[in-house]
């Protein structure tokens, strides 16, 4: 199964192109509205991202002997102007159809998106439970519905079902304090400078920045010059004492973001010393940020050492250097813990994202490809 993402203005430009690129055959599996350009949504463009896919399995003889299409040239006043929402709610399959011979015969599409998932590194755990998943749906199908693009989208489907058991996507302004916290150099000072941006342009709200990372005059350079272009008022603290006052010096202001040194947090004194100089009361929420360029491995033992503390969501970071997506998934499914944000570049403010189901899932099923021979 090919798959291929398009931009257009309208729905009519994205069937053109699709057509151009891909035939007629070619089918729509998921529409959404972009902005681009811009600057914080001024002067940006609204268009749409269509993702088609062209899938031989899905090409069927009609009874005519004629080949029908998964996109038809429509006359045009039948061409939908909105995105068609094609996604379907996951519903649960009875286990009892699957038929006692069928059970040792395992589709080779099941097979070929276990390898690839494996290729994402998702983990073990999950690919179990999803291929069980899918061994279900393909046997409770009639024949003729049994094809790659029906796995592809049955898997989507299961996948943003299991991701709303955690909270994804964060607005910026759930808690006063918004506090930063994970290893070295995966982008904690330049996401709080992203997301101070877009509080103070795109929302106009009283900004102040608080940096514990007292160590490196460079690291205090850094927020000083981003705080300054912003006019954020930033403020070095030592001690819980100094945070205190500063909590009290900021007390008519809407968000407070709390930057903190990168440490290796697989040792328990750094998971101590944050908690000595940052108050991580109900007033504030706990982001650790991860790279997705770490191996999950190294993920996993920063997250198991952070579970002593209150944290209240993950960011995800340098979206833009990696192809392996895994780590999203598994977070979110092994670890239950929701995902904040993703960063996916280094230019403040534009390189970020709001999380949400479909980031994630588009994220690693995006770049799965399929022999088309299944
Ligand atoms: N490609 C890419 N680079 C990023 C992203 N976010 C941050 N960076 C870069 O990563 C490097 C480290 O970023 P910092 O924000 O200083 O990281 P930090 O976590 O604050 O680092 P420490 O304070 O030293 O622990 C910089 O060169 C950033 O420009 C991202 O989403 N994509
Ligand atoms: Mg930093």
């Amino acid at each position: 199964m090919k798959l291929k993402k398009f931009q257009a203005e309208s729905m009519p430009e994205a069937l053109t192109q699709i057509r151009a690129e891909l035939g007629s055959d070619a089918v729509i599996l998921h529409t959404k509205e972009i902005t681009t350009g811009g600057w914080f949504g001024f002067f940006a463009k609204k268009r749409l991202e269509v993702t088609a896919a062209l899938d031989p399995t899905t090409v069927t003889k009609s009874t005519s002997g004629r080949v029908s299409k998964g996109i038809e040239p429509m006359p045009d006043k039948q061409i939908p102007t909105q995105p068609i929402v094609e996604e379907q709610v996951w519903k649960p399959i009875n286990p009892t159809t699957v038929h006692e011979s069928d059970r040792n015969n395992q589709p080779e599409i099941i097979q070929q998106l276990d390898r690839e998932f494996e290729k994402q590194e998702v983990s073990a755990e999950i690919r179990t439970q999803l291929k069980e998943e899918l061994f279900g749906y393909w046997y409770s199908q009639p024949k003729e519905k049994r094809t790659t693009l029906a796995v592809y989208q049955h898997t989507r489907q299961w996948l943003k079902k299991h991701l709303q058991d955690v909270k994804m996507g964060s607005s910026l302004f759930e808690r006063k304090y918004m506090v930063f916290a994970g290893p070295t150099g995966v982008g904690k000072t330049t996401t709080i400078a992203k997301l101070a941006a877009e509080a103070t342009l795109k929302h106009d709200k009283k900004v102040a920045i608080l940096t514990t990372d007292t160590y490196r005059i460079a690291a205090i350079e850094q927020l000083k010059t981003y705080a300054s272009i912003l006019h954020v008022p930033i403020d070095v603290v030592y001690s819980m004492e100094d945070f205190h006052e500063a909590a009290t010096k900021y007390e008519d202001y809407d968000l407070i973001l709390v930057d903190t040194a990168g440490r290796n947090f697989t040792h328990d004194f750094y998971l101590k010393e944050l908690q000595k100089t940052v108050l991580l009361s109900e007033q504030a929420s706990l982001y650790l940020v991860l790279s997705l360029t770490s191996k999950y491995s190294d993920m996993k033992a920063v997250i198991t050492q952070f579970k002593q503390l209150p944290v209240y969501q993950l960011i995800f970071t340098k979206k833009d250097e990696t192809t392996t997506f895994g780590a999203l998934i598994n977070a979110c499914l092994d670890e239950k813990l929701g995902i904040a944000f993703l960063t996916n570049g280094q230019n403040v403010p534009d390189d970020v994202l709001h999380a949400d189901e479909d980031v994630v899932v588009s994220a690693v099923m995006e770049g799965i490809v399929f022999d088309g021979s299944s």
